[in-house]
């Protein structure tokens, strides 16, 4: 057992993404009924990323202040008559206070109304969909095939029918003396978390064959039909169990979607627990958290053509698109920097006795590129618990050298913070490495490191003194990779589908060293994203979801 506690951490810089799996369209249930009761939706950034216009705080997206959005993009105007720099400025009132809402890109003109009803119904909350866009003189239907659960979401909340849409299946009839122009429909295509359908991409079609309209049924209390076989959603609609974990947003605040182990439909599986549909796949968006979406895609579909890929011969007589597409910022993955720092003692008040050897290798025969920083100071976990081992995390600021901006380390390896513990899963492999002893208690000179899995369940080994959601288990079957005494503090060090390296954990303890059913035990360094941030500042380690 590990005597003195340990720390350790890195100050400069960026976080970021990671990893890669398939759908599993497996007969078993794919839903992780353990991980329903976290109440994951569209706002749980440890899940999916924000909006642009949201940043990520604690878990949750909450919104940006107008100011913090990127001045760059197209001017939009919006419901209330006023003209907003971009659409993420205009999100960003929206969110902070809901009621005006998206009305279109460019200026507000003295005509543009936009509009949505439901006709044919039997009641107001179902019927054919009608749109009138504000460049169109008249209203117009929306083709059936364009039309899906996502966009029924949509139109349905626009509508003022929060929990979205029931379905887009029902039967409306126009009486028969109205002559409809069914050759001519729009087209639309929308993400599912539109607040108003005027956000979303029209494109009109005209074909010489007759053309379904869309229609819905909008949800409400009366519509509901809850079984036992129901998925309850977050926001208290039921949806059918098979539509969970099946790519498409049912719910209207993607419940359904986020706590997955397989996906329907060969909708595409985030290593994160998450449903994606598959032509997200390869689309130049990360829409996974850990950027899997975007891995492997030379030669794949553009996005361009996906808006267009259900087209038929006869739809493909005129295409007008209508809308433009909005300038959301769309997010790649980036190199990141990082630095690791190695502390085997702490004592806060004493920063200036100690010094931080950066690029050693051999800890007796000190390499050329080696040096030595200055501590400024050192910040131990306010819960740290000595006899538990919980919290076992610390950060060392280094001392700035004169007319030195940004941080820099020569030869040393990035790597950065995790921000959401689902970024990596057991059995990743990860390499753990630093100067702590061998398995027989002999001393180490030279650097070592191995690979180790990331083992999940790990109260097995430990029963009552495994805390899962601050501590990670990682090792080898055999235990023959190992961390041991001395390594505490030492970085267990991650990689993700995009190459990029994150610090996953911190070496913290473990029973006996080099052992079978004895792994060691880490500090998950995600757990501690927003501590981090809360002393490192948020922009300093993030990328995304600031
Ligand atoms: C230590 O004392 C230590 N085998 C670190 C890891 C392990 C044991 C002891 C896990 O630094």
């Amino acid at each position: 057992m590990k005597l003195i506690h340990t720390v350790l951490l890195f100050l400069c810089f960026h976080l970021n993404l990671c990893v890669s799996s398939t759908s599993d369209p497996s007969q078993e249930d794919p839903v992780d009924s353990k991980c329903l009761l976290k109440k994951y939706t569209h706002l749980s950034c440890t899940k999916v990323f924000c909006q642009p216009w949201q940043k990520c705080i604690d878990g949750t997206c909450t919104c940006k202040l107008p100011y913090q959005c990127p001045k760059n993009g197209t001017s939009v105007c919006s419901t209330n008559g006023k003209s907003y720099l971009t659409y993420c400025h205009q999100k960003s009132f929206e969110c902070l206070r809901p009621g005006a809402k998206f009305l279109n890109q460019g200026t507000c003109t003295a005509e543009g109304k936009f509009n949505v009803s439901l006709s044919y119904g039997n009641t107001d909350s179902e019927g054919i969909v009608e749109v009138k866009l504000v460049d169109q003189k008249e209203k117009m239907f929306i083709c059936k095939r364009s039309w899906s659960m996502t966009e029924a979401n949509v139109a349905c909340v626009d509508l003022g029918f929060q929990q979205g849409a029931l379905s887009t299946q029902g039967r409306f009839y126009p009486p028969t003396d109205l002559h409809i122009n069914t050759t001519e429909c729009l087209h639309v295509q929308c993400r599912g978390l539109e607040t108003s359908l005027a956000e979303c991409t029209f494109t009109k079609k005209r074909t010489k064959i007759y053309q379904g309209l869309a229609g819905v049924v909008c949800y409400t209390q009366d519509t509901a039909s809850p079984t036992d076989r129901s998925f309850q959603c977050v926001n208290g609609k039921s949806i059918a169990w098979e539509k969970a974990c099946n790519g498409v947003n049912d719910c209207g605040d993607q419940s359904d979607e986020l706590c997955c182990k397989g996906c329907r439909d060969q909708s595409f599986l985030c290593k994160s627990g998450v449903c994606i549909p598959s032509q997200y796949k390869c689309n130049g968006e990360v829409d996974c958290l850990t950027g899997e979406d975007e891995v492997g895609c030379e030669g794949a579909r553009l996005p361009e053509t996906q808006g267009l890929s259900r087209s038929t011969q006869e739809e493909k007589e005129i295409e007008e698109l209508l809308t433009p597409d909005m300038d959301v910022v769309s997010i790649s993955p980036d190199p990141h920097r990082g630095l690791l720092l190695d502390l085997n003692f702490v004592r806060p008040s004493k920063a200036h006795h100690y010094g931080i050897w950066t690029g050693l290798v051999n800890r007796v025969k000190y390499n050329t590129a080696s040096a030595i920083e200055k501590v400024q100071k050192i910040i131990v976990h306010e819960n740290y618990n000595g006899s538990t081992y919980q919290n076992d995390i610390a950060l060392i600021e280094m001392k700035k050298k004169a007319n030195q901006k940004e941080c820099h380390i020569s030869n040393s390896i990035p790597a950065c913070v995790p921000w959401s513990p689902y970024l990596f899963q057991p059995n990743n492999r990860c390499i753990v490495s630093g100067w702590g002893r061998e398995k027989d208690n002999q001393k180490v000179f030279s650097l070592k490191w191995g690979e180790v899995k990331l083992i999940g369940n790990c109260s097995k080994f430990y029963s009552n003194r495994y805390y899962e959601e601050e501590m990670q288990c990682a090792g080898t079957e055999d235990g023959s990779i190992d961390a041991c005494k001395g390594d505490s503090g030492g970085p267990l060090v991650c990689m993700d589908a995009n190459n990029v390296t994150y610090v996953w954990g911190i070496v913290s303890w473990g029973e006996n060293c080099g052992k079978p059913e004895f792994p060691g035990v880490y500090t998950k360094v995600a757990n501690y994203f927003d501590w981090i941030s809360y002393h490192v500042g948020r922009s300093l380690i993030s990328q995304y979801n600031v």
